[in-house]
């Protein structure tokens, strides 16, 4: 056991009377058709039904009106108003009991390959197939995975090995991996993706690359997934022999459009562009004086009649430092509201700094009535742990899609105001494609979320834990506990109450809250917590950098004031002395030490729950989980004692006695280097 199967695992059924059933029940199945996608959804089902069921399961291509399954496009069975209500993308699977038949129905054929993986779904993780009556339409047309891969192959904070791309064999050698990426992409609904890192380079956008792209997209097609590209900002005149890509000049605006004409021609379905503009270095519109409409508008022209989107993203930097980098993305897109192309989708981080442990929701949600927005979550975990701590993302997602903007007035939540959600994708080519097991959870999670994102961490967890480990009661309680718990442990022994970006510098692995010597004050960890005699923590109110502004009064208010600020928030925006009193009664030095303690302690007690469950697991999976829990507990120490013995330096309070006290010294936690950790 690999992992390499990922949750389509497909093993036989232990329970006898179950396979019995599900055997009976699915005794002949109709699937007519040929097509590219329904030969997908065929060879699936084959595969999966052979493998469940323990005996060789194969569908003719030709309609058994007799048959006890009945898979076909707007079905005769369904009013003809159920059929629309499930639009392009949504299905239905139902069964009345008795003699009649099972029926999957979508209005298209990849509704039907995602109803084919969601009734699946049902048998790999033992459910009844008595009656049902399920009917699931995506909540986002736009549900996507960014790859940060490089050419090269190395992939920008990727922790599972190379990029998947092989860009030396495409297109002529089609690995199985694409393959089997498309079958996991498709069985969580996923329908984009992004394959080239958002640090773009131009080269991608020539001939001999995009003939290697079509080849990708040529296979993705079946299973319902549109390739997209990223644009480099400058590449006319990389590899467009221009002098300028000043987006209102007309030869730069052709030659968008003739490289648009050129794609299409090879890729009639191509996706579009995602953009990562004048942000770190990236070349962008603000070179030429315009703006990021300015930017936007001129490849979604260059795209728009090709039906072709454009996904700009809002991690931007301004030349000038700003007072609070949390107010960069906002300040910089709000004016721009309704000036955008209706092609263009602004793509917003979940938080306004980083992909941090815990950030509140970027201020930019709800905030841009007439711009379609899309999320960006990361699933690479650049500064969760990496490859090496199991964190399980779910809750994390859900806390910011759950929030409540207040732009609409109470109930406007985050997930309300989106019309995408993309991830920042940790696939690589590990053997069991994320590095880390529980990454693949990770993936998971963040196809179903933004397939419904009404769908509770906890089921999400169970469905994946069933498929990918076992239907034991005791095994997915136990998992499933230590996988809704893990993201907290993270935060405690990482950044608690609110810290945020103490990470080393360049690749952000390991603690460096001293840090305070790059370029741009806002790098620096010293920035964030700006721990000093008197206390911790950013103050973010009107007495400080007033990035609360920036967030409805509704939103905001609870957040203004340290008595009634979330703990989990609350060094994010005040800066506190080191005696406040907090919640628990502790002062905020000793809930410092507290919650550091917790995070590590935490890590124990998930290494208990794992090890407790080895009889039930297969040696190779819980050997290397088992590990890894061990590295994270190492490094569970590590942050705490590094973190604690620096922020000591300022409140010089002693770590009360009975916590462990760090084993090292500052100067020693310091002194860490690592010139091979994977980073940019
Ligand atoms: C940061 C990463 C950097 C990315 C950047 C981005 O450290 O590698 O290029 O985000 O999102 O988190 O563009």
């Amino acid at each position: 056991e690999d992992g390499y199967r990922l949750w389509l695992r497909y093993d036989q059924l232990k329970n006898a009377s179950l396979r019995t059933g599900y055997e009976s029940r699915l005794a002949t199945i109709s699937l007519p058709g040929n097509s590219p996608t329904l030969q997908v959804a065929r060879k699936e089902l084959e595969m999966a039904l052979s493998g469940l069921l323990g005996k060789m399961v194969r569908i003719p291509e030709t309609r058994n009106p007799q048959a006890s399954l009945q898979i076909e496009k707007s079905s005769a069975r369904v009013s003809a108003q159920e059929l629309t209500s499930l639009g392009e993308e949504g299905f239905l699977i139902r069964s009345t009991g008795g003699k009649s038949p099972l029926l999957i129905t979508a209005n298209s054929e990849v509704g039907l390959l995602y109803g084919v993986f969601h009734f699946l779904r049902l048998l790999q993780t033992e459910q009844s197939i008595e009656k049902l009556n399920i009917k699931e339409v995506p909540r986002l047309a736009l549900r996507m995975l960014n790859h940060w891969d490089n050419l090269d192959r190395t992939v920008e904070r990727g922790y599972a090995g190379f990029s998947i791309w092989n860009w030396h064999t495409l297109p002529t050698y089609m690995d199985q991996r694409y393959i089997d990426y498309a079958r996991a992409n498709a069985s969580i609904g996923i329908n984009a993706v992004s394959i080239t890192n958002v640090n773009a380079n131009a080269t991608i956008l020539t001939q001999p690359y995009l003939q290697k792209v079509k080849a990708l997209a040529d296979l993705f097609r079946a299973y319902g997934i549109k390739v997209y590209l990223t644009a480099r900002f400058s590449a006319p005149v990389e590899i467009g022999g221009l002098k300028t890509a000043d987006p209102l000049e007309p030869a730069v605006q052709q030659w968008w459009k003739d490289k648009a004409r050129e794609i299409y021609a090879i890729i009639p379905d191509f996706g579009g562009f995602l953009v990562k503009a004048n942000s770190e270095g990236q070349p962008g519109p603000q070179d030429y004086k315009r703006t990021h409409a300015d930017g936007a508008n001129m490849l979604a022209d260059a795209v728009a009649p090709f039906k072709g989107k454009v996904i700009w993203r809002a991690f931007v930097y301004s030349a000038e430092v700003p007072d609070d980098r949390h107010k960069q993305a906002y300040s910089e897109f709000l004016p721009l509201d309704g000036k955008f192309r209706s092609n263009v989708l602004v793509q917003v981080k979940n938080g306004a700094i980083d992909f941090m442990p815990r950030e509140p929701f970027h201020p930019l949600f709800g905030a841009l009535p007439k711009t379609p927005v899309m999320m960006e979550f990361q699933i690479t975990q650049e500064y969760l742990g990496q490859g090496t701590h199991l964190v399980y993302l779910a809750p994390l997602f859900k806390e910011c899609l759950e929030s409540d903007t207040y732009q609409k007035g109470k109930g406007t939540t985050v997930a309300s105001t989106l019309n995408g959600m993309a991830g920042v994708s940790n696939i690589g080519t590990d053997i069991n494609w994320t590095g880390h097991l529980f990454g693949q959870a990770n993936w998971y999670a963040l196809g179903r979320l933004a397939w419904n994102h009404e769908l509770s961490a906890e089921d999400i967890a169970k469905e994946w834990i069933r498929m990918s480990f076992s239907t034991d009661p005791s095994l997915v309680s136990d998992l499933t506990q230590m996988m809704l718990a893990s993201r907290e442990i993270l935060v405690n022994y990482m950044n608690p109450i609110g810290l945020h970006h103490i990470m080393a510098t360049g690749h952000h692995y390991g603690p460096g809250p001293w840090v305070a010597d790059l370029n741009r004050p806002e790098w620096n960890p010293t920035y964030y917590h700006r721990a000093d005699s008197i206390g911790i923590g950013f103050n973010r109110t009107a007495t400080g950098s007033d990035a609360l502004s920036q967030y409805h009064p509704d939103a905001a208010k609870k957040w203004s004031d340290p008595a009634t600020c979330p703990d989990i928030d609350l060094l994010w925006f005040h800066h506190l002395p080191w005696n406040f009193t907090m919640r628990s009664g502790r002062t905020l030095w000793n809930e410092l030490c507290y919650r550091y303690n917790l995070g590590v302690d935490s890590v124990s007690w998930m290494q208990t729950v794992w090890n407790r469950q080895q009889s039930k697991l297969d040696a190779q999976r819980f050997e290397q989980v088992k590990m890894l829990l061990n590295i994270q507990h190492q490094e569970a120490k590590w942050w705490r004692d590094a973190c604690l013995l620096y922020f000591q330096s300022f409140s010089r309070l002693p770590i009360p006695a009975p916590y462990e006290q760090p084993a090292k010294s500052l100067d020693y936690y310091k002194s860490l280097q690592f010139p091979y950790a994977p980073g940019h």
